[in-house]
């Protein structure tokens, strides 16, 4: 979903493409003094968080990661593609992939989200699978774990129960337990563990069992990296879960977003202009948008501005319209267009 602008900020680095099959492959490469040299037993590698829709995978990898490097929305299906992350600790590097919730589709795009959610199980080290403490284990979650053991049978699942501070100490400690069974119960040794990223707790007992679980290699990123995506995919989904806010229904998943242009500002020192548009499905979309007397709109573009202005650090003058792209959610031309 992103253009070309070239971003001085924030280099291009490898792709899963361009990494070696084999993390441990990597181990005796980097020179010492290399930025990827990394201490003796130093653990590195990928775990990949699944679950279905609004199970919380988003914020929890934004709580580890310490950046807000995914949109998050009280709506399900927020995230629409793999977002890596990257956990820089002293003993090891883990690179979070945050994917799409996976849920029966009911659109092209939901069959492509699941089909690339799938494509990700097959390249990480462990699976982290998300199940909120405050709902029932249902067949959506077993479907995803069958799914899970059948791309990826070797992979260790580790299970996380999210949302720890929505529930009472027993449903937690009754949820752990119906996890644990769904994962082989006392046979297997699959790992539990409860968490709650808005009230950061236990995401160190997290991060300590995910690094348990990965080999030993090298640093795959430079210290100050945290994730892949690129400037301009940033700016767009910082947009589009400002526009996220407060919809409802089916309307959250008509709304895409695309960075048009951006520009240092001929006028204005310092500040950058920001041409983006926002694709609904429908006309009647953009009036349920701009909101009574503009209201919402404004709202919008004030919200997105603010966190574009967080990201880049810059004054942001942000010119936001919006376009009809009838039905691109099954259109297979559409979805091209907006990068699916
Ligand atoms: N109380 C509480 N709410 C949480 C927690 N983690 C996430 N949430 C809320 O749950 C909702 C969904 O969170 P997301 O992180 O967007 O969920 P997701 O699994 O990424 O959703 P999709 O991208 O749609 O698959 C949001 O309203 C979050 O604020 C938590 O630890 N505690
Ligand atoms: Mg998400």
């Amino acid at each position: 979903m992103s253009n070309d602008t070239e971003s001085p900020d924030f280099p291009d680095f490898p792709d899963f493409a361009d990494l070696p099959e084999d993390a441990n492959a990597l181990s005796t490469t980097p020179a010492p003094g290399s930025e990827f040299a990394a201490p003796e037993g130093f653990r590195s590698g990928f775990i990949s968080f699944v679950g279905r829709p609004n199970t919380g995978k988003s914020t929890l990898t934004n709580a580890l990661v310490g950046e807000k490097i995914a949109i998050t929305a009280d709506q399900p299906e927020t995230t629409r593609h793999p977002i890596r992350g990257v956990v820089h600790r002293p003993d090891s590097q883990i690179i979070v992939v945050d994917t799409p919730g996976l849920h029966r589709p009911r659109t092209l795009l939901g069959e492509r989200l699941n089909e690339v959610v799938k494509d990700t199980y097959a390249d990480v080290d462990v699976i982290g699978l998300c199940i909120p403490a405050d709902e029932k284990i249902g067949p959506g979650d077993r479907w995803i774990l069958e799914a899970v053991r059948t791309a990826a049978p070797k992979t260790p699942v580790i299970g996380i129960v999210t949302k720890l501070d929505k529930a009472s100490k027993d449903q937690v400690g009754a949820q752990l337990m119906a996890l644990h069974e769904m994962l082989g119960g006392a046979e297997s040794n699959a790992e539990v563990i409860p968490v709650s990223a808005t009230e950061q707790v236990q995401l160190d007992v997290l991060l300590d069992v995910i690094t348990a679980a990965l080999p030993e290699g090298p640093k795959f990123y430079p210290d100050d990296h945290v994730t892949d995506d690129d400037r301009d995919t940033r700016m767009s989904e910082l947009i589009r879960e400002a526009a996220l806010s407060g919809l409802h229904d089916e309307l959250p998943h008509s709304v895409a977003v695309q960075i048009e242009e951006v520009l240092p500002s001929e006028d204005r020192e310092g500040v950058l202009d920001v041409h983006a548009v926002i694709f609904v499905e429908r006309e009647g979309q953009k009036r349920i948008l701009r909101g009574k007397d503009n209201r919402r709109w404004g709202r919008i573009i004030h919200n997105s501005r603010q966190s574009l202005i967080d990201l880049l650090g810059q004054n942001v003058f942000l010119n936001l319209h919006m376009k009809v792209a009838k039905n691109w959610q099954s259109d297979p031309k559409q979805l091209g267009k907006l990068g699916f």
